[in-house]
């Protein structure tokens, strides 16, 4: 083992709708971690690994931060934002290029006391150059002495310089995972967390916040993988969006799902989904405990 090894635990956080988990995914380089162009899309802490000859960069992906507390879901997602701030190595702040906002100020003044912080402006693809300057300033003046590192994590633009940022500053120190593990979640959490991505961005309104998957079986043989789910809604109304006319909506969830999870595992998937009502899931600390939702996730 090289005697100069790195290895670190390097928190991403920021308001919704950021580009979080884009991040992790494109830094890891595998897609461990949901996306989607509406807000508050993840919900748990999700941890992405890489590890080279010389580093073991540990990235945790996190719900955005926000306000609303009104469901116990809220108030479990607030939990995962914030709980690993006071153990990460390095915090990156994730802003927005064309939507730095008061939000975000108020997250800036939240970790101003750390003295780990980076600020990652995000989706510079979005804006010229001439156009990200200004607002880098007004970055500048309410954090004046951290570093501003301006990328695209869609486009994959000055990732390299990021992660020089990120490895320089990692302390000394043994990898805390083997080095062919690349996150913290099990295929059956990924699988249940891809149907839900196909669900959270074809459907609207507040519908993918009544969502959540679980994988009830998962059966590898030697030509395919079997696996089925269970799409959890809170009304009979939204069983009836779900399934589509004449099951279209759940059909076009399970091939699109099937692509990914294929993919991922490079394995052929029979996917078999189905959906069922428990009322008022969201805001049911037991149902949420069943779920999956409990702090020790
Ligand atoms: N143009 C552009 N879009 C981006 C970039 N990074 C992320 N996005 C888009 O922004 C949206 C949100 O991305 P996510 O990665 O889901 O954001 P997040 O911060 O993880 O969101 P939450 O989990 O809801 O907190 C998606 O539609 C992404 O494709 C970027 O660099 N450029
Ligand atoms: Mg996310």
């Amino acid at each position: 083992m090289n005697t100069k090894f790195k290895s670190g635990y390097i928190a991403l956080v920021g308001k919704p709708n950021t580009g979080k988990s884009t991040l992790m995914n494109a830094i890891v380089g595998e897609k461990l971690s949901i996306t989607a162009h509406r807000p508050q899309t993840t919900r748990h802490q999700i941890l992405g690994i890489k590890t080279t000859d010389d580093y073991q960069c540990i990235f945790v992906d996190t719900p955005g931060m926000h306000d609303s507390r009104h469901k116990a879901i809220h108030r479990y997602m607030n939990r995962a934002a914030t709980s690993m701030l006071a153990d990460a190595n390095i915090v990156c702040v994730l802003l927005d290029v064309k939507d730095f906002a008061a939000d975000d100020i108020k997250i800036l003044n939240r970790v101003s006391n750390q003295n780990n912080i980076v600020i990652v402006l995000n989706k510079i693809d979005q804006l010229d150059k001439n156009a990200c300057l200004p607002v880098m300033q007004k970055i500048s003046t309410v954090m004046p002495d951290t570093e501003i590192i301006p990328v695209s994590a869609l486009q994959k633009e000055n990732l390299e310089n990021l992660e020089k940022y990120i490895i320089n500053h990692l302390p000394y120190g043994l990898p805390h995972f083997p080095d062919d593990q690349l996150t913290d979640k099990s295929m059956r959490f990924i699988v249940a967390e891809i149907i839900r991505e196909k669900l959270f961005r074809s459907l609207t309104h507040e519908l993918p916040y009544s969502i959540t998957v679980q994988v009830d079986h998962y059966k590898v043989e030697p030509d395919i993988t079997r696996i089925s789910a269970t799409i959890w809604v809170e009304r009979k109304t939204q069983k009836a969006i779900v399934i589509g006319k004449k099951g279209s909506q759940l059909k076009q969830t399970g091939s699109l799902a099937r692509v990914d999870i294929e993919k991922l595992i490079e394995h052929r998937v029979y996917l078999q989904l189905w959906v069922k009502v428990r009322d008022d899931w969201s805001d049911d600390e037991r149902s949420l405990a069943a779920f999956g939702y409990s702090d020790a996730n």
